[in-house]
């Protein structure tokens, strides 16, 4: 039986973490995470020291791009308006990027040894000028599950860790929906084919980074579905959150539905996560599509 509400209990799951470097004072909360709850840390901040501070200007970001991203590993900064910002940014990001390893190795200590390409942003923009300018595929303000058109997962994991940087107060207000096996039975019906010709076309010429398999295609037709069906955008499951300045929060975003509604100024830390690294597979959207699918999708 779906659930008929969503309550803040039954999609987020909160600790009393306030530290970059110490365990949940609660114990692991790996399994929750991985059935889709949002790990949410209310006392878990950044803190900027005022060179930073003074980096929170949308101006700071370059007009073509939503926002400023940093590969740790290969040090390429991208999205930045002004060469002369360089090294504070990069400054920034190293640090952010550093906590949240460090994050990782104290609340999730599980997937440290498999968690693998790191991305991290600094999102500068309000989220309400999305709406304005992004085509509604690209608009996040419409419930989705992650899935990257150029960017095939094969299957791996998207985790993300959010915090909201706000020094004007504002909260980061998202909409979260229902779990993953409950959103995929109501998606599934309408996903379409895969070609492994496409697929493999679309690798050459370089439209994807590598070939989509079939889970790739099934993750970014229900991205799209969702993204573009108004009436399960109003009345899909769902439940508003505001994230307050000062909070982080973390969650598989390719998993748990959301969208962000409002907010300004946020640090955010992705990796890719193999399925082999979770300690529980099954609630994984591969192994979840799967058994709706019958078949292997890899
Ligand atoms: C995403 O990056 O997938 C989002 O939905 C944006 C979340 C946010 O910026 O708050």
């Amino acid at each position: 039986m779906p659930n008929p509400i969503l309550t803040p209990e039954s999609v987020l799951c909160e600790s009393a973490c306030n530290s970059w470097t110490q365990p949940d004072p609660q114990g692991s909360r790996v399994t929750e995470l991985e059935k889709g709850k949002v790990l949410y840390l209310p006392q878990l901040a950044f803190v900027l020291s005022p060179q930073e501070l003074a980096l929170l200007d949308v101006s700071r970001v370059d007009p073509k791009r939503k926002n400023i991203s940093y590969n740790p590993e290969s040090g390429r900064l991208t999205g930045i308006a002004d060469e002369a910002d360089r090294p504070a940014i990069e400054g920034l990001l190293a640090r952010h990027y550093q906590s949240c390893k460090m994050l990782i190795a104290a609340l999730l200590p599980e997937y440290q040894q498999h968690l693998h390409s790191p991305v991290n942003t600094l999102r500068l923009h309000p989220v309400t000028a999305w709406r304005k300018s992004s085509s509604w595929r690209k608009d996040d303000s419409r419930l989705h599950v992650d899935a990257f058109p150029s960017r095939p997962m094969h299957g791996e994991r998207i985790l993300r860790i959010f915090t909201n940087i706000n020094p004007q107060g504002g909260s980061r207000e998202w909409r979260i929906g229902e779990d993953f096996p409950q959103l995929a039975r109501r998606f599934y019906p309408r996903l379409g084919g895969y070609s492994p010709l496409t697929s493999w076309l679309q690798h050459v010429v370089g439209i994807t980074k590598r070939r989509r398999t079939r889970y790739d295609a099934l993750m970014l037709q229900m991205h799209d579905k969702m993204k573009s069906d108004a009436q399960y955008q109003q009345q899909g499951l769902q439940l508003t959150f505001q994230f307050p300045p000062g909070s982080s929060w973390i969650c598989f975003s390719d998993q748990t539905p959301h969208a962000a509604m409002a907010g300004q100024f946020m640090l955010e830390q992705t990796w890719q996560l193999p399925v082999l690294g979770m300690k529980h597979p099954e609630h994984s959207p591969l192994r979840v599509l799967e058994s709706l699918a019958g078949r292997a999708l890899l």
